[in-house]
């Protein structure tokens, strides 16, 4: 790891380097902990931007800069990302591009949450949304039309079309499945066209394992800042539920274990209507258990898409890592749909 430590030298941190270590589940980045000065407790992240998917690193690191001193004005916890020792906020070596932040300590993670946690975590990203609802400075459209659900679908018809692996007639079924529901699906941008839905500044990826919990509960801080840009409120209320509301992982291989939790949905939406208070329009509300369904299709559409791409976009630990992927979120689907009058009423529709 001695090339990982010169790369963190190469920031304003204080004290020697003397461990890093992989840390973290994501898809996308690589991310590292950071041992200083001999201690067992790490004092910062060390990252490597994916520069395949964020190309433009300088937009994101602007973005990512906008947002966070942002809400470290209010007085919030946030992010905290260092300088180089040139004053640049990520270094290239030539290669790949690296950045570096302060371990938020005393924080937990959760690839899984108990309703209790849910709520809190539903009023958190609510208020998170509040807080960046006046940031005056625009943000760049990092990866443009990310939630864009007709976007993803013309992706998934390219994908389909090209057949570049030969894997097309494997998942004729899935392909059906998700055609058959397009015109429901894709009402967000059509409300968006007809000027009846607004986009707002979101975090776009609201996974239960991007907060950091501390060990009451409490969400310490939001992570994973990269996707934050302008979306429907959909994006953080659906994602989220995506993985908090999935009785099980996102690529379980037994899909028995699968199903749509109504406790965890009934806690997060509790909270979430409430950090919302304020600002939520009607058809925002409305509409939320569309948005529920949304994300487990989309993201079914996602992994399905890279699937038939030959595994050009998630990391994948395994050959069928990405159709294993599709089927259980398409099983989440399934569940979430079977329940969808369910979630209208709990939320008072
Ligand atoms: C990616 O990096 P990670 O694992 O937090 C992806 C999300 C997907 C998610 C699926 C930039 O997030 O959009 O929902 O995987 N991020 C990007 O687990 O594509
Ligand atoms: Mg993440």
């Amino acid at each position: 790891m001695k090339k990982l430590n010169d790369i963190v030298e190469k920031f304003e941190i204080t004290g020697k380097v003397t461990d890093v270590k992989p840390m973290g589940e994501g898809l996308i980045n690589d991310t590292f902990k950071v041992f200083i000065d001999g201690s067992d407790k790490p004092k910062y992240v060390l990252q490597r931007i994916n520069n395949a998917i964020f190309q433009d690193v300088d937009m994101l690191m602007d973005n990512i800069n906008k947002v966070t001193d942002h809400i470290r004005k209010k007085g919030k916890n946030t992010l905290q990302f260092l300088k180089t020792k040139a004053g640049k906020s990520y270094y290239f070596d030539g290669e790949k591009y690296w950045r570096v932040m302060v371990f938020v300590p005393d924080s937990i993670t959760y690839q899984a949450v108990t309703p209790e946690y849910s709520y809190i975590a539903g009023k958190s990203f609510g208020e998170f949304e509040s807080l960046l609802a006046d940031l005056k400075e625009p943000l760049g459209e990092i990866i443009p039309d990310f939630h864009n659900i007709e976007f993803r679908l013309k992706q998934l018809r390219d994908a389909v079309a090209e057949d570049r692996v030969g894997r097309v007639k494997e998942v004729q079924y899935y392909l059906d499945e998700i055609f058959k529901r397009e015109e429901k699906m894709t009402l967000g941008e059509r409300l968006f066209r007809e000027g009846k839905l607004p986009k707002r500044v979101c975090h776009c990826d609201t996974k239960v394992n991007n907060m950091l919990f501390d060990n009451e509960g409490n969400v310490l801080c939001i992570i994973d800042l990269d996707t934050v840009m302008p979306s429907f409120v959909f994006s953080d209320y659906g994602d989220f539920l995506r993985t908090a509301a999935n009785t099980s992982a996102e690529d379980d291989q037994n899909l028995d274990n699968v199903d749509f939790n109504m406790e965890i949905y009934n806690a997060f939406s509790k909270g979430y209507l409430e950090g919302t208070k304020g600002f939520l329009l009607p058809i925002e509300k409305e509409n939320l258990p569309y948005a529920a369904l949304l994300f487990p299709y989309m993201q079914t559409v996602r992994f399905l898409a890279d699937y038939i791409n030959g595994d050009t976009y998630y990391k994948i630990k395994y050959p069928e890592h990405n159709l294993v992927r599709t089927m259980a979120q398409w099983r989440l689907f399934e569940k979430a749909e079977e329940k969808e009058e369910l979630m209208k009423k709990n939320i008072g529709y």
